[in-house]
């Protein structure tokens, strides 16, 4: 299978995130990619490839003008109040208050994010853009070559980032900049797999009410995790959407299991469906170890999920999320990507 990865991801390397109350140095951090890459060049996936440029159109395919300007120059507006320190939120427009843009730094970070954990530091901007790159290039290779499968090594992950917010780690959806490139390419329907222990709620909500983007969703129930605020049973689509959105939360302590029975219902609406391709938002931070989360699945698990994933049949490009366990996220990530390709 071939891989997209591109160094410029290190640029994204905070020196601190907020977590339970603390300023801890960041989960999400450069060596987690490396670490993927070198399991891949390991095993001998196959060809690994840098990202062509696709420029910012098919970025505003998906998010707003004005979020993609602000990504642009948040931390030169920072630098230019705070210093050379990475930029953080500190309050949001929430019940209660006015949806208004604000001229200060730190209001415009507070109205452009969801929360405190996602820093923005000076090699944002050149990281997101070569992530999006990443996705869009894994999207057109897919297109172009016929192959079953492609896996875009993106970081940072992209599934929290809504049309105009940023945080979960995530600034630009690259798995909706995808998925919408499909479409643009002439794709009828295209289906997204979320198998992120977190809720992938940008997705979600990019798509929430249109027919030709089905999400399917497995992870953490959001009344125990984050985000908290979406990712419930009852989040079904809207308008046009209505139908089109599944989400398959599960309580803490979720093992093979039980997580096997939700991936299958997830696949079985998949192939109802009748995608053209399939993209797969791939994060391992469902494994028992992941120093973050709380499901319990283990490193063989893995591989039987991607050959699950190839039952479909489907052409399937596959985006990298999250995934803290260090040591593990390389022999997990491409244990999924060999099952796959064992079908
Ligand atoms: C990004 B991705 C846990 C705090 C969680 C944000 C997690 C973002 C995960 N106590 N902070 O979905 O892997
Ligand atoms: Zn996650």
């Amino acid at each position: 299978m071939l891989t997209i990865y591109s160094a410029d991801h290190k640029l994204q390397d905070g020196k601190f995130e907020l977590i339970d109350g603390q300023m801890k140095p960041p989960f999400e951090k450069p060596q987690r990619a490396e670490n993927v890459l070198a399991r891949v060049r390991k095993v001998g996936l196959g060809e690994v490839r840098g990202p062509d440029d696709f420029g910012l159109d098919p970025v505003r395919r998906v998010h707003a003008d004005d979020y993609v300007d602000f990504l642009r120059i948040a931390h030169d507006d920072w630098k230019k109040d705070h210093g050379d320190s990475d930029g953080l939120p500190l309050g949001w427009p929430c019940r209660n208050l006015r949806q208004r843009i604000p001229e200060a730094i730190n209001g415009r970070l507070g109205y452009y994010s969801l929360d405190a954990g996602t820093p923005v530091t000076a090699g944002t901007w050149r990281a997101i853009t070569a992530a999006a790159n990443v996705a869009l290039t894994g999207a057109k290779a897919l297109k172009d070559s016929g192959a079953r499968g492609v896996f875009s090594l993106c970081r940072p992950p992209g599934h929290h980032a809504t049309r105009d917010q940023f945080g979960g780690y995530c600034f630009f959806n690259n798995v909706a900049i995808a998925a919408q490139w499909f479409r643009d390419q002439g794709a009828a329907r295209v289906a997204i797999l979320d198998v992120d222990y977190h809720h992938g709620n940008g997705t979600q909500a990019i798509f929430y009410d249109r027919a030709d983007v089905l999400f399917v969703s497995l992870h953490a129930h959001p009344t125990q995790e984050y985000p908290y605020f979406l990712g419930y049973e009852d989040e079904t689509g809207e308008g046009a959407g209505a139908g089109f959105n599944l989400n398959l939360p599960m309580r803490f302590g979720a093992a093979w299991g039980e997580y096997s029975r939700s991936l299958d219902t997830g696949l079985k609406r998949i192939a109802e469906y009748k995608p053209e391709v399939v993209l797969v938002s791939l994060g391992v931070d469902t494994f028992k170890e992941d120093p973050i989360s709380h499901f319990k699945l283990d490193t063989p698990d893995y591989t039987e999920m991607g050959r699950r994933i190839a039952g479909l049949g489907l052409p399937t490009h596959f985006v990298m999320e999250g995934g803290y366990a260090i040591d593990e996220i390389g022999v997990n990530t491409v244990n999924v990507l060999t099952g796959f390709e064992s079908v």
